[in-house]
């Protein structure tokens, strides 16, 4: 059998962005948590089918857009990536609603803005754009906060390490600069990705978040490398590790609202501070602590993400069953 997915390639920063708008799978659910969960129970090869090789790569992510399941939405998005179905991902929304947008796939009841329902809540969203073409998307993201400071963890090849916990959509492992860790530039992506999985390890074995209005999010899934930053204007850079050999080509929305999380608890950053944040390959978003909030009692902040994407081609992918390699392959 034969499955057709007709797809719009792009990119986010230099991160992949494939919207899916053609095979769709009709999912159950009467939140977009809750489709999230149907499609990883029935429809988990779609996404391993998409992202994995050979129709995809380590740091293949995308997406769907639904119907909301909310009056006060205007479109979901449920997200796919080599690590999984993400609650969030802000290089992904910037990227499928420029897609989207520039295609006449949304047209906003309000023009410049629009509400998305994500598994991990509602973001709102502020585009701009010149003719056709959207030129800046901005998310004001879910509420993002620090689960834990100071896990000390002792990691084969770095040694001990002192790393802290942020949600900004996902949960994220914050290692700064200290001791083994001497910096972005000394390490080279292969460190990265291999200390970034052992890290990673060792952090979810000590302290494992869960969403205290969201139990379906749980878990460390990225590691967020912190550095000083190389480009001009920028305030902060990072490399940010996913899935199993991924560092962001991005800035990485999520890992950029955990950061300014992380950043506002330790008063480096007040409401209303920008924070330009540089990725790995010297892109940028801009990110701002818009309000405090709490979730559940505890701190936490509104963080907002700003950033643009570039279509680069339709694709028309399909998946036969007949193919050895259908469903995708890691190595
Ligand atoms: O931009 O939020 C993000 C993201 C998550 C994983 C890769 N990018």
């Amino acid at each position: 059998m034969r499955h057709s997915f007709f797809c719009i390639d792009g990119h986010t920063a230099g991160n992949p962005v494939r919207l899916i708008v053609g095979g769709a799978p009709l999912l159950k659910g009467d939140s977009m948590s809750a489709r999230r969960q149907d499609f990883l129970a029935r429809f988990d090869w779609i996404r391993t089918g998409l992202c994995f090789e050979p129709r995809g790569h380590d740091m293949m992510s995308g997406g769907f857009l639904y119907p909301p399941t909310r009056d006060d939405s205007d479109v979901g998005i449920l997200f796919i990536e080599t690590s999984g179905c993400l609650p969030m991902c802000g290089h992904g929304t910037i990227g499928i609603i420029t897609f989207a947008l520039e295609h006449g796939l949304i047209l906003p009841a309000t023009p410049g803005r629009l509400k998305v329902e994500v598994p991990a809540g509602v973001i709102d969203i502020a585009y701009e754009a010149d003719g056709d073409k959207v030129t800046a998307v901005s998310i004001v993201n879910v509420p993002a906060y620090v689960a834990a400071r100071d896990i000390k963890v002792e990691v084969e090849g770095i040694g001990a390490l002192s790393v802290d916990v942020a949600y900004g959509g996902n949960y994220y492992a914050i290692v700064e600069p200290q001791g083994g860790y001497t910096g972005l530039d000394d390490m080279g992506a292969a460190r990265l990705i291999e200390l970034g999985g052992l890290i990673r390890q060792a952090v979810q074995a000590k302290f494992e978040p869960v969403h205290p209005l969201d139990p379906t999010i749980r878990g460390v899934s990225h590691v967020l490398w912190a550095d000083k930053p190389r480009a001009d204007g920028a305030d902060g850079r990072n490399a940010v590790f996913y899935g199993d050999k991924a560092i962001d080509r991005s800035p990485c929305g999520t890992g950029t609202s955990a950061r300014l999380a992380h950043l506002a608890g330790s008063g480096q950053l007040a409401v209303g501070d920008r924070f330009v944040h540089e990725s790995y390959i010297g892109s940028l978003f801009t990110g701002r602590v818009e309000s405090e909030t709490t979730i559940a009692g505890q701190p936490a902040i509104i963080p907002s993400i700003t950033g643009s994407a570039v279509a680069t081609g339709f694709n028309m992918i399909w998946i036969d069953r007949s193919d050895r390699f259908w469903d995708g392959f890691q190595v």
